[in-house]
């Protein structure tokens, strides 16, 4: 199929592609080619979008001979690859990143600058593919960097949604959701190949029949299919010259399907019929940690793992290779329960298309899987309707009952008479309704089953799946989550990694347990003293940025407070919202005097699932609080409430180095990991956090003494809810926490309307589920010794140094070693 028909003879056709001179003048002449021949117009005619546009030509050329090198020694080598499989890649602006692996900045500013133009204002014209929802999402989109940064083979696929993740809007206080509109302008860093679509089905009935052998089979006889059409974008390595692929999926209707009905003669219903294929990757659903069930939901769960299996096994593989040495060459990461519906799509490839016996199908098929389970709600385990399965995916359904009845059956025989163990383990659930457990599902099927942190592996262990870990001691083990490096701090914060390689070289950049280097520069005054001018450049810029963004004023030389992160109860903006109403009302009550207050401004930045009403009130109260926060003529100077819309990866990236004080508060035994607490921590802010998730990790590294816990432990929030917890009891005999409590509940943020923020207030008094009042008081205790801390200037900023040196573990490069020690065992390929 690939190549040509017969043998070139012109020296260039088998030369190795060349990239672009790499030099000022050949960007330049690159950059103008681009401009002209790929948009059509001159440099005098053009507009920034078309500048920008030709800048990521440009740039993309350079990686260009790089990404076909990559591929052809990948393939020469027969590497094992790790298939990454995930409904959301968080990917952040792509220019920045590929100047950087590249090399390119320094020359693209002299070579725009020459042309008149300005690299900063070209690369904020980008906008964001937020192809996520948050922490799961943004993980992944860091996972692949690092993969490419280390030289190992890694494709990811995932889902091209038309619109990504809203773009949040506040109308009166109120989130407004508008689409994403991300491809609007043109995405210059995809290529669609529509030529290696995959054909996807779905619907009808299976049936059984008689093969030539003799040997009865099944068949599986859809109803409808759509189209699978990949696009790929190029994840380049840092200055290695690897570049990794990742693959999305785009749904588009069949021919076979249009001609159909275009054929029955009714054009309307033919047009419908297209847009209903092109539905499956219409949207990304923004419900974070909260499934819905949905049958669209489930398309796309299948339409982008039958996608990417297919894929995987024509075209990556050699012609004629035999499947069952499949696990030599590929191991796919489950990236929560969204693709696990890959496990009967390979059972069913390799029994059904491939004749193999179903022993040796499903032998193949368990080495070829892990699986990342990223929380501890139950709430967030998916489970699909047998009724929508067995109407969807027929064939795969009876598949799971086979793997069922069989996974059965080794229960009852590792625990003979145990009958209410082998109900509990099932994996077809039956209260309340008949549904397919996909956790269970993934832990039965994978080679190891990963929590994200320590502490969120022992919980999903001994609470969330104990009946399985007692059956597979060994399946269980712990990947805790990094952030990359390059992104979030070499490209967030040049002025702190400017400072860093002065001090201690570049290195750290991909070795990042190199920062502790720095430890000694926290007892060096001059060193400090620079630390703190870099902060001030990033609040700077942050004041700018904010100020042009979202008319929002920052004022100088305040504490920076910030709390970025979904909105969700488990993660407790209401705490640091009560925080914030305490202070307001201590200073109108005469408890505290205004100018006692240490000068603080409190950034939140958060999106509400647009269903989940609880989230959006919380929205509502908090931007109503920051309104009459921010009108005190009392507080001015002294408080300010700050709550910029639509957070992002691109705001993310001003905002982390701007901090001083990272909110990490969820109730303790709910966060998973957290990857902002890391991005926080490398970047020089302190933690204000709760004992959960990597926040466990982050205290133990830098110290007990640069670090602010508070709040009760998972141990201790376990032994509350046992003995019944009453957070009416703490209303009443905490009159500070009464006070702020009661304000909210008197109108006085909502002009006088008692109703407004009923529901928040009622439910934290008579029902709050994730302990907020509970762990007030120490809250507050705590803000008290932030505040002493930072009025010792120097005193802070060691605490800052020392955050840096000793947060080097939490780089993804280090997760990356940990999955291919302990998952995938597979090894770069130089
Ligand atoms: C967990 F279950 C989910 C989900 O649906 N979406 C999501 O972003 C997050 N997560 C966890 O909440 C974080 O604690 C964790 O760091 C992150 O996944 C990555 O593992």
């Amino acid at each position: 199929v690939y190549g040509p028909s017969s043998t070139p003879s012109h020296p260039l056709a088998t030369a190795p592609v060349s990239p672009p001179p790499f030099s000022v003048d050949g960007f330049v002449k690159e950059f103008l080619h681009e401009l002209n021949t790929n948009q059509g117009v001159a440099l005098s005619r053009s507009s920034i979008n078309d500048q920008y546009l030709a800048l990521a030509s440009t740039v993309k050329n350079y990686l260009m001979a790089r990404w076909l090198e990559t591929g052809r020694k990948t393939r020469e080598s027969q590497a094992k690859t790790v298939g990454y499989l995930s409904a959301e890649y968080l990917l952040g602006r792509q220019l920045g990143n590929a100047l950087l692996a590249t090399d390119l900045g320094d020359i693209a500013q002299r070579g725009l600058e020459l042309c008149g133009l300005d690299l900063a204002t070209l690369r904020a014209q980008e906008v964001e593919p937020g192809l996520g929802n948050g922490g799961l999402g943004r993980l992944a989109a860091c996972f692949i960097d690092s993969l490419a940064t280390m030289n190992v083979p890694c494709i990811g696929y995932g889902i091209r949604y038309e619109y990504g993740i809203f773009r949040q809007t506040f109308v009166d206080g109120r989130q407004v959701e508008q689409p994403d509109t991300w491809l609007a302008l043109g995405s210059p860093w995809e290529f669609p190949h529509p030529e290696a679509s995959v054909t996807v089905h779905f619907g009808g009935h299976t049936e059984k029949y008689t093969d030539a052998a003799g040997t009865e089979r099944t068949r599986w006889v859809p109803e409808w299919n759509v189209l699978g059409v990949p696009y790929n974008y190029m994840v380049p390595g840092y200055l290695n010259g690897r570049v990794n692929t990742l693959r999305l999926w785009s749904a588009q209707a069949t021919q076979a399907f249009d001609l159909q009905i275009f054929n029955s003669g009714d054009y309307a219903d033919a047009v419908r019929a297209q847009t209903f294929a092109e539905n499956i990757s219409k949207v990304l659903y923004p419900e974070d940690s909260t499934p819905q069930g949905k049958e669209l939901r489930l398309q796309q769960q299948y339409f982008f793992v039958a996608c990417s299996l297919r894929d995987f096994i024509d075209n990556e593989l050699e012609e004629g290779f035999d499947l069952h040495r499949l696990p030599e060459r590929i191991h796919f990461q489950l990236n929560d329960t969204h693709p696990v519906i890959a496990v009967p799509e390979l059972m069913r490839i390799l029994v059904d298309d491939h004749g193999f016996d179903w022993d040796e199908a499903w032998e193949v098929t368990q080495q070829c899987f892990a699986y990342t389970c990223h929380t501890l709600l139950p709430e967030a385990l998916e489970i699909w309707s047998t009724e929508l399965l067995g109407r969807l995916l027929p064939r795969h359904l009876e598949i799971i009952y086979q793997i069922n009845d069989e996974f059965l059956a080794r229960v009852r025989e590792a625990f003979p008479g145990d009958e209410l163990r082998a109900r509990r383990m099932s994996i077809i659930a039956e209260y309340p309704s008949r549904g397919v457990r996909m956790a269970y599902l993934a832990t039965v099927a994978g080679t190891k089953v990963n929590g994200v942190a320590e502490l969120h592996s022992q919980l999903l262990r001994d609470k969330v799946l104990p009946d399985f870990s007692e059956l597979y001691p060994d399946k269980f083990t712990n990947v805790t989550n990094g952030v990359t490096p390059r992104r979030f701090v070499r490209m967030a914060n040049p002025k702190l990694s400017e400072l860093i390689t002065d001090a201690i070289g570049s290195g750290w950049v991909t070795d990042l347990e190199r920062l502790r280097e720095l430890e000694p520069y926290a007892d060096d005054p001059e060193f400090r003293e620079q630390f703190r001018a870099a902060k001030a450049w990033n609040k700077s810029r942050l004041t700018d940025l904010l100020a042009q963004r979202d008319g929002i004023e920052l004022p100088d030389g305040h504490l920076l407070d910030v709390m970025v992160k979904r909105l969700h109860e488990y993660k407790r903006q209401s705490l640091k919202l009560l925080h914030i109403v305490s202070l307001y009302e201590q200073v109108h009550s005469g408890a505290i005097a205004a100018a006692d207050l240490t000068p603080r401004t409190v950034v939140f930045g958060a999106k509400a699932a647009p269903g989940y009403k609880m989230a959006k009130d919380t929205i509502h109260l908090i931007n109503k609080v920051a309104a009459i926060v921010n009108a005190d003529p009392v507080l001015e100077g002294r408080l300010k409430v700050a709550f910029p819309a639509n957070y992002n990866v691109t705001l993310a990236e001003k905002l982390i180095p701007a901090a001083d004080l990272s909110e990490q508060i969820s109730l303790a035994g709910m966060e998973a990991s957290g990857t902002g607490n890391m991005k926080f921590a490398l970047n020089g802010a302190l933690t204000i956090g709760t004992d959960d998730g990597a926040n466990v990790e982050i205290r133990e590294l830098v110290g007990d003494k640069h670090f602010f816990l508070f709040g009760m432990s998972e141990p201790e929030v376990a032994q509350l809810g046992a003995q019944g917890y009453h957070p009416g009891s703490y209303y009443e005999s905490n009159p500070r926490l009464k006070a702020a409590l009661d304000l909210i509940w008197s109108g006085h943020f909502s002009d006088g309307d008692r109703y407004l923020f009923d529901s928040v207030v009622t439910n934290l008094v008579h029902n709050d589920r994730f302990m907020v009042l509970a762990d007030f008081d120490s809250y507050l205790a705590t803000q008290a010794k932030v505040e002493e801390k930072y009025a010792d200037v120097d005193a802070w900023t060691r605490s800052a140094v020392l955050n840096v040196a000793r947060s080097g573990f939490f780089s993804s490069d280090r997760s990356m070693r940990d999955y291919l020690k302990r998952i995938w065992h597979t090894q770069p390929v130089i």
